[in-house]
């Protein structure tokens, strides 16, 4: 078996195991843990549980990788491997029980910085609707056992999805690049998780997808998942502090790319 393959298969497993406890906590009842960068920006016990889950069994499954997890310090490994954790990704959904989010889970090669790293395997794993995409580079992409394809034809305009940052401050100029875009689309969504959001686009259904201001572990492994289902995904802007991601079949990105070329 590929090391991709390999990759993926533990990815999925341990995504599963994640999903299964975040969906328990959930319906225990969900705490607030603290705060990070902005009020808005909350973590839940949940969320540090989860990710401490995760760290653990690919600790025990694979010791010399490195981590890098939204709750949790930074590790470097000696493999060249590093995983790259969301936990649980749409966090503000999970707080209010609204049911779109995600354990997200990336094994990356080389360089542990979005843009630069080589993608392996991605899981994916909506529990609400226990739904499992996965990725491994040069294999396609999933949903359970069926194979995925972006999107290529938008005739009434595209279906596109965002999403906006913690710091209010930031509203007003994601609502102009909005603005910007709208021309092109059929309508929007926001669902509150770039994981499924990613997903979404690899699945056909979205045909797109755009947000500045997303952390790694946000998009490491959905962006995985939209590539391998024949897609294109960009990440712009890497050296400002709030770098767009731009995803979608490779027409919709283009255009999208061409839109936000023209704004700077
Ligand atoms: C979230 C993203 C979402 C974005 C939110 C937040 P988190 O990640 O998945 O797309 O709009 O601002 O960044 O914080 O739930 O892991």
């Amino acid at each position: 078996m590929s090391l991709e393959l390999e990759l993926v298969d533990l990815a999925s497993r341990i995504a599963r195991e994640a999903g299964d406890l975040a969906r328990l906590r959930r319906a225990e009842g969900v705490h607030l843990a603290a705060t990070k960068s902005t009020l808005a920006d909350i973590v839940t016990d949940a969320d540090r549980e989860v990710e401490m889950l995760i760290r653990e069994r690919l600790r025990v499954a694979r010791p010399g990788d490195g981590f890098l997890g939204e709750e949790s310090e930074a590790e470097r490994g000696e493999s060249g491997i590093t995983w790259v954790v969301d936990p649980i990704d749409g966090t503000v959904n999970y707080a209010y029980g609204i049911p779109s989010y995600a354990v997200s889970i990336a094994a990356v090669r080389g360089s542990a910085v979005a843009g630069e790293w080589e993608a392996l395997a991605a899981a994916v794993y909506a529990p609400a609707s226990a739904e499992m995409f996965t990725a491994a580079t040069g294999h396609g992409a999933f949903l359970e056992e069926a194979r995925l394809s972006v999107t290529t034809e938008t005739p009434a305009g595209a279906l596109l999805a965002t999403g906006f940052g913690y710091d209010p401050a930031t509203h007003d100029g994601d609502l102009a690049t909005v603005r910007r875009i709208m021309p092109i689309a059929r309508d929007l969504r926001r669902a509150g998780s770039a994981a499924l959001d990613l997903a979404f686009v690899a699945a056909g259904r979205l045909d797109g997808y755009f947000e500045r201001g997303l952390k790694p572990w946000d998009h490491a492994a959905g962006a995985l998942l939209v590539v391998e289902a024949g897609g294109s995904v960009s990440l712009i802007d890497r050296d400002s502090t709030r770098p767009m991601l731009i995803a979608g079949g490779t027409e919709v990105h283009r255009r999208v790319i061409d839109i936000l070329r023209d704004e700077t």
